[in-house]
């Protein structure tokens, strides 16, 4: 029986993370750490299951493309010699973007989690129909300008508008909940480019989606058709590769698996606890 084989993987740990702020659409670097994280996820991917991605998908945001660019590093030798060889096999769209968190971003976690309530606050971060207070605009600093004053986390608060040329601005979002990343962007976007890329595959060859948090709990709702109680405990760890075996159907054959299980758990209890701490 044919089968294919997806990994997603979530960016290595970014500036933000490492600092506890909400990120959303802000184009955050990574962190040393995460540098690691993704050189780790390319090792892992190389070792545990030596596929050959055909294509690697990322948001347009530089802490999942720089990712990608380590992971692709990692696994094919002659890449920083030779990156024009690779490059047809990156693919941007901003339907992979984390889940836009409104007038949320470049604030901190633990001070929103003081201001609010653990109630409200899980209800922001991990509820399926949780919007947060929306932004002005989808690439407005506004809403962190009025109470952010540090210029390092000003200096990424707002989209690199340049990198959205050509995209309908109608389109884009001033804060999401789940649902709306799932139905809106994640799910069209798998249905009319991924599904079909990966159907395609043979023996041998992933295909590599290297995003955020939201967006793949998002597509693991949808893969596995998990409940919307249940996707309130789904915690995505950084650089954490995990695979998913479809059918010919896109179907998944079975649970997906995490190249490091251990490392994984521990990844998904780190990002749990945010702003309790
Ligand atoms: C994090 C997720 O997204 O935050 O936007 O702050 O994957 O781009 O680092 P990512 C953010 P939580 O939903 O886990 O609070």
């Amino acid at each position: 029986r044919p089968s294919h084989k997806l990994i997603l993987v979530r960016h290595g740990e970014s500036q933000w993370n490492d600092s506890n702020l909400f990120c959303g659409w802000c184009d955050v670097p990574l962190s040393h750490r995460g540098e690691i994280e993704a050189e780790n996820a390319g090792k892992l991917i190389l070792e545990k299951t030596s596929l050959h991605p055909v294509s690697i998908y990322t948001s347009f945001l530089d802490r999942s493309i720089e990712s990608a660019h380590i992971i692709a590093s990692t696994l094919f030798p002659d890449y920083t010699t030779n990156p024009a060889r690779y490059e047809t096999k990156f693919v941007s769209s901003w339907k992979l973007n984390e889940r836009h968190y409104g007038a949320l971003q470049g604030l901190d976690k633990s001070q929103v989690l003081k201001e609010v309530g653990p109630e409200k606050y899980m209800f922001w971060r991990r509820s399926y129909d949780g919007v947060p207070p929306l932004a002005e605009s989808s690439g407005s600093a506004g809403a962190i300008e009025a109470r952010v004053s540090d210029p390092e986390i000003l200096k990424y608060s707002t989209i690199a508008t340049a990198k959205y040329k050509g995209v309908d601005q109608d389109e884009l979002p001033r804060g999401e909940s789940l649902e709306m990343v799932l139905q809106t962007r994640v799910r069209p976007y798998f249905e009319e480019v991924i599904r079909p890329d990966l159907l395609g595959t043979k023996d041998a060859e992933c295909i590599l989606v290297v995003a955020h948090g939201s967006t793949i709990r998002s597509l693991i709702k949808y893969l596995y058709n998990v409940s919307n109680e249940n996707i309130q405990r789904l915690n995505i760890p950084t650089g954490s590769p995990l695979l998913i075996d479809v059918d010919e159907n896109c179907v998944p054959v079975n649970e997906y698996t995490y190249l490091d299980p251990s490392g994984a758990k521990a990844g998904a209890e780190k990002v749990k606890n945010q702003g309790f701490h």
